[in-house]
């Protein structure tokens, strides 16, 4: 198989003792035209969210690889259509992330209000003269209303720190939101419109698809209280990063912070400039733990797949056809 990335050392022993591995040395993201080679070359490709393993990786004469095992569970990357109609099985790692995920949105959230960056900036560059009672003020995040949108594993993980931690009354809006209802202390509201105006933090949890890009764009981010913030560790599409910039520079909404970009790694250079901003980079799941329990979670899928069995996180819909 073809392994795209660098990953965690005991992953690596682990596909080695399975398979037949190819790694590219230099750790880059591989092209689309590589990509599309590998998988003419080998039986399995492991790739990760920096791949975009697009329609041609799966048409036309000589694919040879039956099964592309995602490292992570975002899979906006990877033509899943095109994978379906050649019979490609499709694999990701839910699960072993969330918690992670979760507390990185949370980390965002107090960055953003304790003014966090700003702080440790002004320290480093030495501007710092001392501790006096109006320094840097921030605004406590205890007792904020959170807006979640999309509900699953990450969203609820988020939902449930801000509840017991942070005393944060919590609305949801998920596609399969029932119109008005309550559940686990949640209020789940029919439509984004409805949810917007009533939150001060709007948090972002749901895939990346065509129907979610852009999802909050200029017309939701006016819809915002003025002093509401915006998180998104799910997918920079989701963001009109553009109007984002616009919605802050005009004072629609105080602050953002951010984990994901809709060109990584380029950032919007109107995001940089801002102290009202929280920007890192793509570390959701990027801890020790959770990067090897993704490794293994994807050598367990292939070593499924290669044994003649259904592999546990085989995306339904994805690969129908045997
Ligand atoms: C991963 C992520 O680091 O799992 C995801 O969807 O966004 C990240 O947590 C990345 O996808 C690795 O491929």
């Amino acid at each position: 198989m073809l392994v795209t990335r660098r990953l965690p050392a005991a992953v690596e022993t682990a596909l080695r003792e399975s398979f037949e591995v190819t790694q590219e040395p230099s750790d880059r993201p591989l092209t689309e035209r590589e990509l599309a080679a590998a998988m003419r070359d080998h039986d399995a490709l492991l790739c990760t969210v920096t791949d975009r393993v697009m329609a041609p990786c799966f048409e036309g004469p000589g694919v040879r690889a039956r099964i592309v095992a995602n490292f992570g569970v975002g899979v906006n990357h990877i033509a899943l259509d095109a994978a379906a109609r050649a019979g490609v099985v499709v694999t990701n790692t839910p699960d072993v992330l969330t918690d992670d995920t979760a507390d990185l949105a949370i980390l965002l959230m107090l960055a953003v209000h304790r003014r966090a960056g700003e702080g440790e900036r002004a320290l480093r560059a030495g501007t710092w003269t001392g501790w006096r009672p109006t320094h840097l003020l921030g605004r406590r995040l205890t007792g904020r209303t959170l807006g979640i949108v999309g509900f699953g594993r990450i969203g609820r993980a988020v939902a449930e720190r801000a509840q017991r931690a942070f005393a944060m009354p919590v609305v949801a809006w998920t596609r399969t939101s029932p119109p008005e209802s309550e559940r686990d202390g949640v209020r789940f509201v029919a439509s984004l419109d409805a949810l917007l105006p009533e939150v001060d933090v709007l948090s972002l949890h749901c895939p990346a698809t065509p129907e979610t890009r852009h999802l909050i764009g200029a017309r939701e981010l006016a819809r915002m209280r003025p002093g509401a913030v915006l998180i998104n560790t799910a997918r920079g599409d989701v963001v009109d990063e553009q109007a984002l910039v616009d919605a802050l520079r005009a004072g629609r909404i105080a602050g953002a912070g951010l984990d994901v970009y809709e060109e990584e790694p380029v950032v919007h250079p109107g995001l940089v400039d801002r102290d009202d901003v929280v920007l890192l980079p793509h570390l959701g799941s990027a801890t020790r733990e959770t990067r090897e329990a993704m490794g293994m979670r994807a050598v367990e899928n292939l070593r499924a797949f290669f044994r003649g069995d259904a592999p546990p996180d085989r995306l339904l819909g994805a690969a129908t056809r045997p």
